[in-house]
């Protein structure tokens, strides 16, 4: 069986995440690999075992290359992801898809134009018991949906001398906690619930208003201590936290939470969704696990094991229950689904995995709770 020949675009955190997902496919190779200089690309690529690397200008030329991973800042997801798909190559890209939805509708309207198979990463939906509860919904379990809680709390930019790309807006954006990660959060919560958001107040706050940069690489456990003389203060402009109250479709209500200075979270997702017969919670630092909330019986805890779940869930298993699958296994079933597609070689009338359409409604959401931020009022969207 001839594989799918694949290209991965930039290797920081989340590119070599894809690289180890991709790899677990049985009918794609990650063939090639870009990063900022060709040097880099040589480097990175002799690190992960990859025949061929180049700049992105070569990457699109090799005419094999079916498919397309970006990986890089997010202020480069829009000229990468327009190219490839010019370039004839079906495209999965990162989120957020792109700094601003000017751009990301214009993705969206050459991805149709197209054809091509068009995919962002909003992997966290592919815990397979975050499908169990969206099953659970379709299927009535839960009921009508009264209240979402949910929050999303990490520490990795917890200290003042924590940075990174993403504090620059002219890199990743005018807000970051929200689009980083509150963009998993509020697609999954739309994904699980069905309903659509309609109206946001947000309040944010950035806690460190002065970051300290770097003036030179920081090598990994170097052992160097850097002085005082290698930082520059740098002003920040984006969120370390946001507060936002939700109203929905059917006009009930929810609020959520998004700290990446939340000391001891490392990577932390809940969400406890309230529904007419049952409530769910689910907790993403014990993802095998869903809480079953009842008024009139006992509450239940469902393990994550195939013989227990629905079939739509079971179709992203692959261990039996208590041989537990977590973040690296999201991305896995995710790109199989969307391999699926690419092996067909169109985008599929319904996907089931998430699309450039859904990447622009997550930036949508996103720019009305900074608009509802920067107005200090509820904002319709
Ligand atoms: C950093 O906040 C980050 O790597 C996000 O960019 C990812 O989308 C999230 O899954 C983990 O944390």
């Amino acid at each position: 069986m001839s594989k799918i020949k694949v290209a991965v675009v930039g290797t920081g955190f989340i590119g070599p995440a894809h690289i180890e997902a991709l790899r677990r496919l049985p009918n794609v190779e990650v063939t090639a690999l870009c990063e900022a200089t060709p040097e880099l690309a040589r480097e990175k690529a002799n690190l992960l075992g990859i025949e061929r690397s180049g700049n992105f200008e070569e990457i699109l030329a090799m005419s094999d290359i079916q498919s397309i991973h970006i990986c890089t800042p997010n202020f480069l997801h829009f000229p990468q992801a327009k190219a490839a798909l010019l370039a004839g190559k079906h495209v999965i890209c990162e989120k957020p898809l792109s700094k601003d939805l000017k751009e990301a509708e214009e993705l969206v309207t050459l991805a149709k134009e197209t054809g091509l198979v068009n995919a962002v990463h909003f992997n966290l939906r592919y815990y397979p018991l975050v499908r169990q509860m969206k099953t659970m919904r379709e299927k009535g379990d839960i009921g009508e949906i009264y209240s979402v809680i949910g929050s999303y709390l990490q520490d990795w930019l917890f200290y003042a001398t924590d940075y990174n790309w993403r504090l620059e807006p002219d890199k990743s954006g005018d807000s970051r906690a929200i689009a980083d990660i509150g963009s998993h959060l509020m697609d999954m919560l739309e994904y699980i619930t069905g309903l659509k958001t309609v109206e946001v107040f947000a309040d944010f706050n950035t806690v460190h208003k002065t970051r300290k940069k770097p003036l030179k690489p920081v090598e990994t456990y170097s052992g160097k201590m850097l002085t005082p003389e290698d930082y520059a203060d740098v002003p920040i402009t984006t969120e370390d936290h946001a507060n936002v109250l939700l109203r929905f479709s059917n006009g009930n209500r929810g609020s959520i939470v998004v700290s990446q200075v939340a000391a001891g979270r490392k990577n932390q997702l809940k969400l406890e969704i309230s529904g007419a017969s049952k409530a769910v919670a689910w907790n993403s630092e014990s993802p095998n696990e869903l809480w079953i909330g009842n008024r009139d019986a006992a509450n239940q805890q469902l393990m994550r094991d195939p013989s227990l779940a629905y079939p739509e869930a079971r179709g992203i298993m692959s261990f039996p229950g208590g041989h537990n699958e977590g973040f690296p296994d999201t991305s896995k079933q995710l790109f199989k689904e969307v391999y699926q597609a690419i092996a067909e070689g169109k985008q599929p009338a319904n996907p089931g995995y998430p699309t450039f359409a859904d990447g622009y409604r997550e930036l949508l959401i996103c720019e009305k709770i900074l608009e509802s931020h920067r107005a200090q009022k509820w904002i319709k969207i």
